[in-house]
């Protein structure tokens, strides 16, 4: 028994539910970093998973420990993705039910390794050997290095940080064999493209393509092997790329993924030709002639417009000029110099973005289920970019919180609502605890017409002189009560020296972020003038004229702004989510330098606040802290009962009852629900544990003694 309570003592407990003093930060974060220094990076909250990055490999990941998950109940094994991964899947395939697996956490925390982890374990389910079935689970694991390599890069917190969001369906044919999927894309942060924060880097494609054509690759494309040339490419890296990036390699990589997942040679050409279209235009630069109108400066365009087949006269026009339809009739006006600078960066942006959304749909055409089956199950897996504060943060990181703040509220909704539903469906009485609820912060950005996204909206399309200003002004006017906002003229005189004039700020639920105000405007407007949309749609690379359908040039009625299209596209989102059982996953980083071994206890600590982890353990413990299928308890602990043991034949529920009196449970121990036995205290559950580690050892001395009486 000693020795039981001394391994718990080092390695901490492995459910948190556990903990001795649960209302602790201090004791939490402590619990967390006993198990990190023994390389136990997961921990549970009853079937919460916490994953700490240990920013090295750790040798937990291989067929075999998927293997020894495989089947075997959840609490029976120590903490691991691959059990979370286990019950999902056998929860879809026991009741019938869609499941999906959210993955959270700030940037850098783990969550796109977490979700290629799950990726991989449903990969090796398998109930039938075929050639179809192999080509599928092929192109479900080779999507990622494609969607990683053009919508992720190196930021100041993550070398490998998805710039957008990834939703993925999982299908499996009625007997739990992947047969295809589905993916859903979010918001890819397109400034990018054209400007990157020192230290920072654009999509890793545009380097691989770089250093990793072959010469005669590079040549057809007319492009140089070396990045630092580039505008585009070179605005944030000052020295050599990071020691985990090679780019080389890594576009041989994706090469075989595309490759894989049906692009033929044909379509990886027009693939490349897009992204050096979108490369080249960094180089492009305007002169002014008498009159202030732009003019190119380059002598010929034709490296340019080779690369999408388009003619060399259209390009130059249309990155000088600006046509508007009024009232039926087509009025152009040529560009000054700024204005031509900005029309070219918002063609490169739109350009890129439209060729993801591309790549998106083409790989969801190779992940399409051969035959149609009737009945299909799925698993889904949410990876989303995490909580950003940066030290300027502008529209792409309010998008990126705001999502956030609906996942927040996702898990608050879902974690309380099944623990209510639980007690209720097991008949048993339950005291609700109190938490923040988010809600209101979600509200205060897209509640309608009061929320900023909507005042945004009012802005954009306002006709006369508004800016960013105006909109900051409105802001201020209509929020400045808010509890979670806070402008330069909103704020308390004291407060004002942290917020500057152009700045304002939102008490997110994971803490407060100062947003500019800057381009927020232009942002959400998201408009790309006529010009290039019809020249686009002249083009003869197949892919840039699909992503400009002349419908769209037909459609005279305005897009929706980015933030609506955004706000939309999350609620979908929400709506496929609540339709799910859910698994919830909560990353965090152990420090801000992505280094192993190191544990910074208030990193820690700030981020197990703001994901609710305490709260959630609270709920979880308010009433019991452990509860079991009486199925499983009897199995686990029959041998500690004479009733029960060796032979049991009678309902498990009566052997359950049985077990708790020899045990000498009190009353206040414990419930008898429906399916399960509820425990209220973890020291019961730890004396059951340890009297069972006894047990096995008396058992062991007991067949040793008997072998030696032979
Ligand atoms: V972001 O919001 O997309 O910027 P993520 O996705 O949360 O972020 P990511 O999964 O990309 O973070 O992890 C960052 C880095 O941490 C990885 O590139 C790995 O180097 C490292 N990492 C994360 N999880 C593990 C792990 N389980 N084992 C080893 C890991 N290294
Ligand atoms: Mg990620």
């Amino acid at each position: 028994m000693e020795a039981a309570l001394h391994a718990r003592d080092k390695v901490g407990v492995q459910d948190f539910v556990l903990l001795e003093d649960f209302k602790s930060v201090t004791a939490f974060v402590e619990n967390l970093k006993k198990r990190f220094q023994e390389n136990l990076i997961y921990t549970y909250i009853g079937p919460v998973l916490i994953s700490v990055n240990p920013y090295k490999s750790i040798n937990i990941y291989n067929d075999s420990v998927i293997e020894t998950y495989r089947n075997v109940n959840f609490y029976e094994l120590p903490p691991h993705i691959y059990a979370v991964s286990d019950a999902a899947y056998r929860a879809m395939r026991r009741e019938f039910h869609d499941q999906c697996v959210l993955i959270s956490g700030e940037s850098g925390s783990g969550k796109t390794e977490a979700s290629k982890k799950i990726l991989h374990y449903i990969a090796t389910c398998n109930h039938q050997e075929s050639n179809e079935i192999d080509r599928v689970k092929d192109r479900l694991l080779q999507s990622n290095p494609i969607l990683e390599a053009f919508g992720n890069a190196k930021t100041n917190r993550n070398d490998n940080s998805s710039r957008f969001g990834k939703y993925m369906d999982v299908q499996f044919d009625f007997k739990g064999t992947p047969v295809g999927g589905v993916i859903l894309n979010y918001l890819l942060e397109k400034s990018r493209v054209v400007k990157q924060a020192t230290g920072e880097r654009n999509f890793h494609i545009f380097y691989q393509l770089v250093e990793g054509a072959s010469p005669e690759m590079r040549n057809a494309l007319g492009i140089s092997d070396d990045v630092t040339k580039y505008h585009y490419l070179n605005q944030g890296i000052q020295a050599a790329d990071p020691s985990t990036i090679n780019d080389k390699e890594d576009f041989a990589t994706v090469c075989q993924a595309l490759k894989t997942c049906d692009f033929s040679a044909e379509d990886q050409k027009d693939l490349f030709s897009v992204v050096a279209f979108v490369l080249l235009h960094g180089e492009l630069t305007f002169n002014e002639d008498k009159e202030n109108n732009a003019t190119i400066a380059l002598e010929s365009l034709s490296a340019i417009s080779n690369l999408v087949e388009c003619e060399d006269s259209q390009l130059a026009s249309a990155l000088t000029n600006k046509s508007i339809m009024a009232e039926g009739v087509k009025v152009t006006s040529p560009l000054n110099l700024e204005q031509a600078s900005y029309a070219r960066d918002a063609f490169a942006k739109g350009v890129y973005e439209r060729l993801f959304g591309w790549l998106v749909n083409k790989i969801n055409r190779s992940l399409a289920k051969e035959k149609q089956q009737t009945k299909t199950r799925v698993l889904g897996l949410l990876d989303i970019y995490g909580f950003e504060i940066f030290d300027t943060n502008s529209f792409e990181q309010f998008c990126i919180n705001y999502c956030n703040e609906k996942l927040q509220q996702l898990f608050i909704t879902l974690t309380l609502k099944s623990e209510q539903d639980e007690y209720l469906n097991e008949g048993i009485e339950w005291e609700p605890v109190q938490y923040f609820n988010n809600k209101i912060i979600c509200d205060l950005v897209d509640s309608k017409p009061t929320g900023i996204i909507s005042i945004l909206d009012e802005e954009c399309l306002r006709p006369g002189a508004t800016s960013d200003e105006t909109f900051l002004e409105k802001l201020s006017s209509r929020l400045g009560g808010h509890p979670h906002f806070l402008s330069h003229a909103s704020a308390d005189v004291a407060d004002r020296k942290n917020i500057k004039r152009h700045e304002f700020q939102l008490l997110h639920y994971a803490g407060e972020v100062t947003y500019s105000t800057e381009g927020f405007l232009d942002k959400n407007n998201d408009l790309l003038y006529r010009d290039l949309k019809e020249l686009m749609l002249s083009t003869k690379n197949p892919i840039t004229k699909q992503c400009f359908p002349d419908t769209e040039l037909k459609n005279m009625k305005r897009p929706d702004t980015a933030g609506t299209q955004f706000k939309i596209s999350l609620g979908q989102l929400m709506d496929i989510l609540l339709s799910k059982q859910p698994s919830y996953i909560r990353c965090i980083k152990p420090n801000d330098n992505k280094q192993s071994n190191v544990f910074v206890n208030q990193i820690v600590r700030h981020q197990v606040k703001y994901l609710g982890l305490m709260e959630n353990l609270r709920v979880r413990r308010a009433g019991f802290a452990y509860r079991r299928h009486y199925d499983n308890f009897l199995h686990r602990y029959k041998s500690l009962c004479p009733e029960t043991w060796p032979f049991y034949k009678g309902p498990t529920k009566d052997g359950v009852s049985a077990l708790c009196r020899h045990l000498q449970y009190t009353e206040e121990d414990y419930k008898m629900g429906r399916s399960k036995i509820f425990i209220r205290f973890p020291r019961v559950l730890f004396a059951t544990e340890d009297a069972l580690q006894l047990r096995k050892h008396d058992l062991a001395t007991e067949i040793q003694a008997k072998f030696r009486g032979f």
